[in-house]
């Protein structure tokens, strides 16, 4: 017996295809194959840079799916179930609008597969695969399950090894899939498991890929001190109210914390409070983040600052300004995210009831939306603006001239040569896709989510070759 599992691709460039240089590792499918009894056979198929062997023989397909790549996973699912073969889809968008994704696939899958693949696979074997399967989060690979991190062999993915310490966040921001997926509740894994796969792989960079790392302090402090004797560098997402504790803050950095993503979102008091943006709240004074930005630095931290762009107190200039704080503060990366309604999120319902949703409502279905595009009628400027005011961030944040600007800092990217080769890679590594996937189409094929079924991939080829 054989499972094919699929990482799909966003979509298109106009003339070309896209294939995406950053890619990582595919963390949820690795787990997946790692709680799939060794008698099955497992192959993985990452479609942002290799073609899907549609007509090699399986018996499931399971597809992960995030919204962006909604589009593309029902052309996946329609190849082939246009074949005969069972399409299973699960992950976060699968979660949030299970009745969209059922009507691409023969199985739907809700929550974490941690408690519940079990049952796909005995469906399977007996040839009884129901139509919706649900599954609680919790807490990552219970009893020590590892990925099958062969999986990813010869594929190219960037030389950082994807982990997971713990799961959701307990903070409720309006636009956040993650708080609904979650419930506002976070699980830990035991930080014996988390060791002992930190051992079973070769690598001493690591990406963990919580939502928030930071979520409880007291756990976090705990984990922190047993990575210290692994000697291993790690980045990873967390909350600013870090910087209110400076004990975590001395064990980020004794553990070989390189830095975070960490949700900025706005430099506006009445847009945080708006977004119900709980942890930018409880640093201890509002000096539009100078106190914890010293505090980061201070602790040789490189920061990813991620903002949120849209909301109802900006304009284009508030726009402007923040990519102002942001160049001032030479961070290392920075993503200027056009505020995006979510489906299932409390702002996504918010927008829908006051009627300022485009795109039928449903952007990441629509043939004529490309990614980074805004996807609703903001307050003080127009759509159009919107995406160009944020575009105009992203383009000159990626400049040479700026890359070399942010550089000298000697507390961050300075701070030590493996900082300096962390930035000196990663910035035009991010640059380079930034620019190519500004614009870019959801999907391969224009009417293939329509018309499920209706197209092949060798007009994929096609589209290749024309570039
Ligand atoms: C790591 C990460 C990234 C990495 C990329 C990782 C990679 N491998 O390529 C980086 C930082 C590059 C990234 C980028 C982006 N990301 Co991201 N990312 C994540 C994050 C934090 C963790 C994903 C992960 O690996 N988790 C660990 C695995 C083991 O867990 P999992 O994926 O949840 O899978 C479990 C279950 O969902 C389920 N499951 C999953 N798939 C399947 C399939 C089947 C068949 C079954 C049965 C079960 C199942 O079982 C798994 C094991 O329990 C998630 C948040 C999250 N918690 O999902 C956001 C998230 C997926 N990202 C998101 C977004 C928006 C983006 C960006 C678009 C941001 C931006 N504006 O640029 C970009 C671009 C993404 C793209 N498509 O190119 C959103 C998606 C929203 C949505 N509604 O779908 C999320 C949910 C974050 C959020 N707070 O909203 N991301």
């Amino acid at each position: 017996m054989k499972i094919t599992f699929i990482m799909p691709n966003i979509g298109r460039q106009e003339h070309s295809l896209y294939v995406d240089e950053g890619r990582m590792e595919p963390l949820s499918l690795a787990v997946l194959a790692g709680l799939t009894p060794p008698d099955i056979d497992c192959v993985l198929y990452d479609d942002r840079m290799e073609n899907i062997p549609y007509d090699e023989p399986t018996d499931l397909v399971a597809i992960t799916i995030e919204i962006y790549k909604a589009r593309r996973a029902y052309e996946i699912a329609a190849e082939y179930r246009r074949r005969g073969v069972p399409v299973i889809m699960g992950g976060m968008h699968a979660t949030l609008i299970p009745k969209e994704c059922m009507q691409h696939a023969d199985s739907v899958f809700i929550g974490d597969a941690e408690t519940g693949w079990s049952r796909v696979v005995r469906d399977l074997r007996e040839g009884c695969l129901q139509p919706l399967y649900r599954a609680p989060p919790g807490p990552a690979q219970i009893g020590g399950v590892l990925p099958r991190r062969d999986l990813y062999k010869g594929k190219g993915y960037l030389p950082v090894s994807l982990m997971q310490y713990n799961r959701g966040c307990h903070f409720a921001c309006d636009f956040c899939a993650i708080s609904v997926y979650f419930n506002r509740s976070h699980y830990q894994r035991p930080i014996a498991d988390v060791l002992a796969e930190i051992e079973s792989q070769q690598r001493k960079f690591i990406f963990f890929v919580d939502d928030n790392f930071l979520s409880d302090h007291k756990a976090a402090k705990a984990f922190l001190r047993a990575l210290i004797p692994m000697r291993i560098r790690w980045v990873s997402q967390a909350s600013i109210d870090m910087t209110n504790d400076l004990e975590l803050m001395g064990l980020l950095h004794d553990s070989g914390c390189v830095g975070n993503v960490i949700g900025f979102e706005s430099l506006s008091i009445d847009n945080l409070k708006q977004m119900r943006k709980g942890s930018n709240f409880k640093i201890r004074t509002w000096d539009h983040y100078e106190t914890p930005i010293k505090i980061l630095r201070d602790h040789h931290l490189c920061t990813w600052a991620a903002f949120t762009l849209g909301h109802d107190h900006d304009t284009v200039e508030s726009i402007a300004a923040t990519y102002d704080f942001a160049l001032r503060n030479r961070f290392c990366f920075a993503a200027y995210n056009i505020l995006m309604p979510y489906p299932g999120t409390a702002l996504y319902r918010r927008l829908k009831e006051e009627g300022r949703l485009l795109w039928d409502e449903k952007w990441w279905l629509h043939p004529e939306y490309r990614f980074n595009h805004a996807a609703f009628h903001p307050r003080q400027m127009s759509a159009e603006a919107l995406t160009e005011a944020c575009w105009q961030c992203r383009y000159k944040w990626n400049r040479p001239r700026s890359i070399f600007y942010r550089l000298w800092d000697t507390k961050t990217h300075l701070h030590s040569p493996f900082h300096l080769a962390t930035y000196l890679q990663y910035n035009p590594i991010y640059a380079k896709e930034a620019y190519k996937k500004q614009g870019m189409l959801f999907g391969l094929h224009r009417n293939a989510v329509t018309a499920a079924g209706s197209s092949s991939d060798s007009q994929r080829e096609e589209v290749a070759a024309s570039s």
